[in-house]
């Protein structure tokens, strides 16, 4: 009988090895797919397991190529129960973050909730995906703004002539969601379709062929250049919007004298950008004439922030957007959330669903926190002073860490360091459903239950349906969810009440959705009894239909485009354009590692939906750049830097920037006994250098390599 299975990759039904879509998701990703190899994978942990020179003398030198020995749940626990005493105070627990999905048993949760209620832990501020751009927004708005409900797909198909969309592929970034993607964003790219969309990237992504765009391909790390020298030209051809600028922008002088040149004598004319970003003046001119004579919206993604000084590349964006004066106005201005969650259209009164930590008291306890991506530097450099926006903090000394769905091998940039930073910690705890290089580095392992091997609730990510996360399978072997063994960790300390209050996954989330069917009664809707809810495996919220498009600032007060603040910190706050150049060696070639279609970042790559050339992670180039190096496609080519090398499977693309190699981030790191990843890790290569003091946050999409060709095809 078909089963409803709910996850961040989809709902979907599953009946004896069949994977059938759910009947309301708008699209369903063909990652869905990848389900029935996933849940068999060759690759799963079967038992709790300790690493051998661990278990016998605490040894960590054979980390990473030692064996495991299986261990009972009661032994495993026992250990983690004396290493978690020893620890105490220096205990890592961040767990970041997209492994499973619910809100009782989602591993990051489960693991922060189990070591708060012990008394705190270390954790990270930000997060990865937008870290420069969370702590520079304070600074420019007077808050976060990124994650706030945005302008919605509706209110710009209603409103906008032109959609600009810098360093973004929504219709790729919103396959997945955080909550159940329901994939209702389709609709309205297909009214897109209409309209007049630019994409300023490295290549000609999906989503641009999608709406069959117009390409301006950058090179990479510029935007903000090429923004800037838009903004000069508004301003000496008096096409920007004065009263905007005067009624809500602070700093607007500073800004223009950077952009006139006035103080260094550099005008930010076409010219300039053009050297910089290689693209021709008349394209950039083409841009801004349209800028400046449509009603426009700018949508961004977050690749740009995810560099070098990427604060200042999401500042000169809304520098330009400000000087359009479209900000505020129905479907126009700026939007920096439509990335992932698919976010068509706003449903009007919803409730919040509560989780593991809402529905039981709040627990306070003695965290520490580190800037995001921060943790190898800690674990080599403990008690080193690091500046961190207008202070300096102290990294934390770490001698334990807990992980649950959490991949830092594939995650954090520079992998080699990472290895190292591992080798600094006494212990490492790894709640995983699979043998990832994470695991194979920890000492202690605990294997994890998959979504259909577990009880949970979790929402759509239009908040719209309700789903029942249910066992439909036997056990996995020994597989628990991450709230079951974090619950048994509390519980050898005595604190499962504290913890949850005693109760099991099904008790806890018939509270959640009676907590929610009660807030909804408030408003007059109905939603069926629990029972009934969970036979049928989910419900659709009703009334709630009533959508209405939603445009974000409609109460704006104040845009600072150079706020003092950031001067004070030594960095320039109106010089919106710094080089990225400076960060990276001299390679001839930019590395740009985007989020592949064919993955949730390293999730599925040990599926059958994974896409692989010669059994290597694709890596994506022109022809000028294969000829050069006498490639072509199905080749294997070895990729290096200084920190690191990896092998890919070459596919020629023409739309991809000359001198650019595209590699998806995620594919497992599964390095030779030389150390080169077989399977193209593009974190290998990467640096682990910060964005900027503002935020101290990673730049993946800022690095340089070299590539050979390694082994012809057949
Ligand atoms: N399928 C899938 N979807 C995902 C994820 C996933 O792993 N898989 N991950 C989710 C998460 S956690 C996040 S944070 C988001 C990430 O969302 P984003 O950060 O927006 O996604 P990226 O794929 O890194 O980059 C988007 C586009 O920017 C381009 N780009 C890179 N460098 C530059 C540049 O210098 N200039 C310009 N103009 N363009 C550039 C890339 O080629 C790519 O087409 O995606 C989410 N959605
Ligand atoms: N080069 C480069 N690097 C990047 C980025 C980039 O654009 N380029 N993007 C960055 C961004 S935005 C992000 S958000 C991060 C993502 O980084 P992560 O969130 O670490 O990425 P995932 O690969 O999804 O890791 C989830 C892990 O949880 C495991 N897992 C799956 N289900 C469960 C479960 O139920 N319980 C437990 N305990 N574990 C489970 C999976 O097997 C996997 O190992 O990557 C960052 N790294
Ligand atoms: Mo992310």
């Amino acid at each position: 009988m078909k089963k409803l299975i709910a996850s961040r990759i989809g709902a979907f039904y599953y009946d004896d090895g069949e994977v059938s879509p759910f009947e309301f998701d708008e699209k369903a990703s063909h990652m869905i797919n990848s389900y029935p190899s996933r849940i068999n994978s060759a690759s799963r942990i079967k038992y709790p397991m300790i690493r051998k020179s661990f278990l016998t003398n605490k040894d960590k030198s054979l980390r990473g190529k030692d064996e495991f020995i299986r261990v009972s749940w009661q032994e495993a626990i026992n250990i983690i129960h004396e290493e978690i005493i020893k620890a105490k105070g220096h205990i890592y627990a961040e767990s970041y973050e997209w492994g499973g999905i619910g809100q009782v048993s989602w591993g990051r949760m489960c693991v922060q909730r189990l070591m708060r209620v012990l008394g705190g832990a270390i954790f990270e501020e930000n997060d990865y995906s937008t870290g420069a751009a969370l702590a520079m927004m304070p600074y420019v708005f007077s808050s976060k703004v990124v994650y706030e409900r945005p302008t919605d797909l509706k209110a710009i198909c209603n409103n906008a002539e032109l959609v600009l969309f810098i360093g973004a592929n929504p219709l790729v970034t919103n396959l997945i969601s955080h909550d159940v993607p329901l994939h209702e964003h389709y609709k309205y790219y297909e009214i897109l379709k209409n309209k007049n969309n630019i994409f300023i990237d490295v290549y000609a992504n999906e989503s641009s062929k999608f709406l069959n765009a117009k390409n301006i391909i950058i090179n990479p790390n510029t935007d903000s250049a090429l923004l800037i020298s838009i903004c000069t030209f508004l301003y000496e051809n008096n096409l920007y919007n004065k009263e905007f600028i005067k009624k809500y922008c602070t700093g607007f002088d500073e800004f223009k004298d950077y952009f006139l040149g006035n103080n260094d004598g550099v005008k930010k004319d076409f010219a300039w950008a053009s050297e910089i970003c290689k693209i021709e003046q008349s394209v950039i001119k083409n841009l801004a004439l349209q800028l400046a004579n449509k009603k426009s919206i700018l949508i961004l993604g977050r690749s740009i922030q995810r560099q070098a000084n990427g604060e200042f590349n999401y500042l000169a964006a809304i520098s330009l957007a400000a000087m359009l004066g479209h900000i505020g106005k129905d479907g126009l201005g700026i939007e920096f959330n439509l990335i992932s969650g698919c976010k068509g259209e706003s449903v009007k009164n919803v409730k919040k669903i509560k989780d593991l930590n809402s529905i039981f008291p709040k627990i306070t306890s003695n965290d520490i926190f580190i800037p995001t991506s921060r943790l190898q530097e800690a674990l080599l450099n403990p008690n080193k002073a690091i500046k961190y926006k207008e202070e300096e903090i102290i990294l934390p000394d770490i001698k334990l860490l807990i992980n649950a769905s959490s991949s830092f091998f594939t995650h954090q940039p520079n992998t080699n360091k990472s290895i190292k930073a591992y080798t600094k910690a006494d212990c490492i705890i790894c709640l995983e459903p699979f043998f990832t290089y994470d695991a194979k580095m920890s000492d202690i392992i605990l294997p994890v239950a998959l979504e259909g091997e577990r009880e949970d609730i979790a929402i759509s990510s239009n908040k719209e349906i309700i789903f029942a996360l249910k066992k439909i399978k036997d056990d996995f072997y020994e597989a628990k969810s991450d709230f079951q063994i974090c619950k048994m960790i509390a519980k050898s300390f005595n604190k499962s009440y504290e913890f949850c209050k005693n109760l099991d996954e099904l008790d806890i989330v018939e509270l959640i959705y009676d907590d929610l069917k009660n807030e909804y009664k408030k408003d007059n809707i109905y939603l069926p009894n629990f029972n009934e809810f969970y036979e049928k495996s989910f419900v659709k919220i009703p009334s709630l239909k009533e959508q209405e498009s939603y445009t974000r600032f409609k109460d704006l007060k104040n845009i600072n485009l150079a706020n003092e603040k950031i001067s004070k910190m030594g960095l320039n706050a109106y010089a919106h354009y710094k080089k990225a150049d400076e960060f990276c060696n001299n390679y001839p070639y930019f590395l740009v590692s985007p989020h592949s279609k064919y993955r949730l970042h390293s999730q599925l790559d040990n599926s059958d939906i994974a896409f692989k050339i010669n059994n290597k992670e694709p890596v994506y180039l022109n022809s000028k750049l294969a000829k050069k190096h006498k490639i072509k496609n199905n080749d294997i080519v070895k990729i290096f830097n200084h920190r690191g090398a990896v092998l890919c499977g070459v596919v020629i693309d023409e739309s991809v920037k000359d001198n650019v190699l595209i590699l998806h981030q995620g594919a497992w790191f599964m390095p030779d006994e030389n150390g080169i990843c077989q399977n193209g890790n593009a974190n290998v290569l990467t640096s682990s250098k910060i964005s900027s003091i503002i935020s101290c946050s990673n730049i993946a999409h800022t690095c340089k390599v070299d590539l050979s060709l390694f082994k012809s095809a057949e």
